[in-house]
């Protein structure tokens, strides 16, 4: 039988859930009415106020919030605390305009360190573990988020950060890590790196939780036959908190939202009308106990898929699914809608490891996409006979999955550039 860190909240009864998450709306919704005068405008444009809101059912009455209002609110127009109330900066590693700056009272970090706890325990974890933090400290939520659950907890916590993994292996081996935490990219980088090093039996890593970016079902299988763990996955944005908005449990169907701080609506990006439970869309939020930067209905722009079935876990909670992709950043390459995911789980169910690259560029009015993909070690030979071949297998399976035909260049094993935080999958050039 699973432990539960917060039994009580994870296991709720639905109709008490929704009792709490309506009590809890509607103060937001009053809280940021009162206190930011910028939702009052947006709100006040809509011709909705307070008074409109009875439960979460009237949630489609208020406006949506996106990352253009964070950036001309920017940093602080949409706080609904005063600053000497806040204790905490954190940021997106955006690249393109502003940065946006979420702050956190003191509540909203110890309301966020429980959120992680419950991945932990979801994942397996207890006092007894030894937990490597190998994301990204610093304005990333990642490092602190997991952190903050992991003492919690009460587990031994390693605080490592990303990147130098010598030293990552060291501490893993020596402290005898049993749950680590990191990006999908990064944990497959030190399950190659643990292989070459020879220390697979050094290590006692029972659990791995891995989120900030997409992975598929095969790169699951594949780090956790390389490493002997399970792997979990675990969903956040720094616009919500962190990591922890949702994780998986046991059953890995899904990760578990925590509807207790967050509230769920699957939109159309092009009518943003609600959609059905069960429906493929956009994923809205409402944040119902932040303090320092609630957001009501904001659109993360991740696409994907709502499930209210009982879980066998024993969690009330409703499950998303991993991100399919997103509604900005998925490409069109020759008019058809192309997600980085579909290549990368072709890549691996034909024997390759997740290492690559999608170049996209545009000739004489006509899109052009290249994969560059490493081969696997035990095959490079530099006969070009049988590379042409694998490399003519590899785009006729991407054809395949995708409807339009790829160029796929097979580089050297490790000549790609390893990432120790987010993995750079796609280069387009048609936007320069
Ligand atoms: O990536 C928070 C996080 C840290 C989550 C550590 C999990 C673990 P941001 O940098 O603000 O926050 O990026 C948020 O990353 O909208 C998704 O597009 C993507 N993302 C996050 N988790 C997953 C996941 C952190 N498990 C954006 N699968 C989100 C796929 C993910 N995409």
């Amino acid at each position: 039988m699973e432990r539960y860190y917060q039994k009580e909240m994870e296991c709720m009864d639905r109709d008490k859930l929704l009792d709490l998450q309506n009590e809890r709306l509607l103060k937001q919704v009053k809280n940021v009415w009162d206190n930011v005068p910028y939702y009052r405008n947006k709100m006040k444009e809509k011709g909705v106020t307070p008074d409109d809101i009875k439960s979460r059912d009237d949630l489609y009455k208020l406006p949506f919030v996106t990352k253009d209002d964070l950036r001309e609110t920017y940093p602080y127009g949409l706080f609904a605390r005063p600053l000497k109330d806040c204790v905490r900066i954190h940021s997106t590693s955006g690249t393109t305009g502003r940065r946006v700056v979420a702050g956190y009272t003191q509540n909203d970090i110890d309301l966020w360190d429980d959120c992680c706890a419950r991945a932990l325990v979801a994942a397996g974890g207890s006092d007894e573990d030894v937990v490597q933090v190998g994301y990204g400290y610093g304005l990333f939520t990642g490092g602190a988020g997991l952190n903050g659950g992991s003492h919690k907890l009460g587990c031994l916590t390693i605080p490592m950060s990303s990147g130098n993994t010598q030293r990552q292996l060291q501490f893993m081996t020596d402290l005898g890590s049993t749950i680590l935490c990191c990006t999908p990219s990064y944990a497959a980088y030190l399950a190659e790196s643990i292989e070459e090093a020879g220390i697979r039996n050094k290590i006692k890593l029972k659990a791995g939780i891995f989120g900030a970016e997409a992975w598929s079902e095969s790169m699951r299988a594949s780090i956790e036959d390389m490493l002997g763990i399970k792997a979990y996955d675990i969903y956040g944005l720094t616009e919500l908190s962190g990591p922890g908005v949702a994780f998986e449990c046991s059953a890995q169907q899904g990760m578990h939202i925590n509807e207790d701080h967050f509230i769920a609506e699957i939109i159309d990006p092009e009518t943003l009308e609600p959609l059905p439970m069960g429906s493929k869309g956009e994923l809205v939020f409402t944040s119902i106990t932040k303090e320092a930067f609630p957001l009501l209905r904001y659109r993360t722009k991740d696409i994907c898929i709502l499930n209210e079935e009982k879980c066998s876990c024993g969690r009330t909670h409703i499950r998303m699914s991993k991100p399919m992709g997103r509604s900005d950043d998925m490409l069109i390459i020759k008019g058809v809608n192309v997600f980085p995911s579909q290549i990368e789980s072709v890549l691996i169910e034909q024997g390759y490891q997740p290492n690559y690259q999608i170049l996209v560029d545009r000739v004489n009015n006509s899109d052009t996409c290249e994969v560059k993909v490493e081969m696997p070690a035990d095959q490079f030979t530099g006969e070009l006979t049988k590379l042409n071949s694998m490399e003519r297998d590899l785009s006729d399976a991407i054809k395949t999955m995708l409807g339009i035909k790829v160029k796929v260049r097979l580089v050297a094993p490790r000549s790609i550039q390893r990432s120790e935080g987010k993995a750079v999958r796609v280069i387009d050039n048609r936007k320069i």
